[in-house]
């Protein structure tokens, strides 16, 4: 899919629309930070491995609150599932997943005749749970495909934006980056060091309207066959309603900019959130209509399981997961992966 990224050469630079109509007047014309063409990155096996080595050590800390070694010495006995419930909603799987884990674990053990590996036994119960989240980004022939991104303050968005760009350039994709965020000075300059760093453009304006930067971006996109735009916004909370509207404004200001878009509304969540996270899960579902989420700062979490209370109380597509700052520290949720380095 994403090998049809490949062939296309750099598109050249052209002014953005100064003059397009949106809901408020856009003054003036976002700047547009350009960047030389880019190279495609190719992973290797090794690089494959330290990624698993790393989700592995990133969930430690869920998993030794899981206590799991311990747990599972003995046979699958009422009491060891008692224990595991108890550690289970420690890690903040929340209560629909835990029992819903239990009953299905109490079936496979009874259905093996009462025996067998139980640690085995829970990874396959997890990743049967948790495999409706895997579902990797699919995107459309027509270019751009935009992608917006949403989520409370400090959760991760501009850094994932920028871990995203690389990996989305790995693929062969050329990206364009809007730097919605136009509150803070410093929130477009952390754009434009991510832009630099992946040698990506940036458009940005000080100050002024974010739904009228994410619109210039997106005509920038079409105006140059940009593969993917990715429009990073200001961190808000669920109950700011005036800073949802504002949200809501800006996703149909992008479908003005193109019919269909955003193709991907993603919410970024902080992966040491804990329970929290099922709330704003909800709250930016209702808002947005998210397709999608990304799950950062898995590393050093012990709520690495509020992924199991997602799975069962709003499943939602989780498209990637972070497990460190760097740029190389985001990939895609796979289960079983997940699965086997949280057990
Ligand atoms: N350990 C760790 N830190 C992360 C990860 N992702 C992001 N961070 C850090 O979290 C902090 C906040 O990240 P930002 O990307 O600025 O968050 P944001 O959501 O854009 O924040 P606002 O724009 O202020 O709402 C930064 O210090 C990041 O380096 C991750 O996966 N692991
Ligand atoms: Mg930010």
């Amino acid at each position: 899919m994403w090998g049809l990224f490949k062939k296309k050469t750099q598109p050249t630079p052209v002014e953005t629309a100064a003059d397009t109509p949106v809901e408020t007047p856009v003054t003036p014309v976002a700047a547009v930070v350009e960047a030389p063409p880019t190279a495609v990155i190719v992973a290797t096996p090794e690089e494959k491995k330290g990624w698993l080595d790393k989700l592995k050590s990133g969930l430690t800390a869920t998993r030794n609150k899981l206590g799991l070694n311990i747990l599972f010495a003995g046979k699958l006995d009422e009491e060891t599932l008692e224990q595991l419930e108890a550690q289970l909603l420690m890690a903040d799987c929340g209560m629909p997943a835990t029992q819903h884990l239990l009953d299905d674990l109490r079936k496979r053990w009874k259905q093996a005749g009462g025996t067998g590996d139980p640690r085995a036994m829970l990874v396959e119960s997890l990743t049967e749970l948790l495999k409706p989240l895997e579902q990797p980004f699919k995107v459309a022939q027509e270019a751009p495909f935009v992608i917006m991104i949403a989520g409370v303050n400090g959760a991760g968005k501009t850094t994932s934006i920028g871990k995203l760009a690389k990996y989305l350039q790995g693929q062969g994709a050329s990206v364009l980056l809007a730097a919605g965020d136009t509150f803070r000075a410093a929130a477009r300059e952390q754009l434009a060091i991510w832009g630099e760093r992946n040698n990506v453009t940036v458009i940005q304006q000080a100050g002024g309207d974010p739904a009228a930067v994410m619109f210039d971006a997106v005509a920038a996109g079409k105006a140059r066959g940009t593969d993917v735009v990715m429009c990073d916004t200001a961190g808000r909370l669920p109950t700011q309603l005036h800073l949802m509207d504002e949200l809501k404004k800006a996703k149909r200001v992008i479908g003005k900019a193109m019919d269909g878009a955003p193709h991907e509304v993603l919410l970024v969540l902080d992966g040491t959130t804990g329970q929290n996270a099922i709330s704003q899960v909800k709250s930016f579902d209702d808002a947005l209509g998210l397709t999608g989420l990304v799950m950062t700062k898995l590393d050093g979490s012990a709520k690495g399981g509020v992924i199991c209370a997602i799975a069962k109380e709003r499943p939602i597509p989780l498209r990637f997961i972070g497990v460190g700052e760097g740029i190389d520290d985001l990939r895609p949720f796979v289960a079983r992966e997940f699965a086997e380095a949280l057990v």
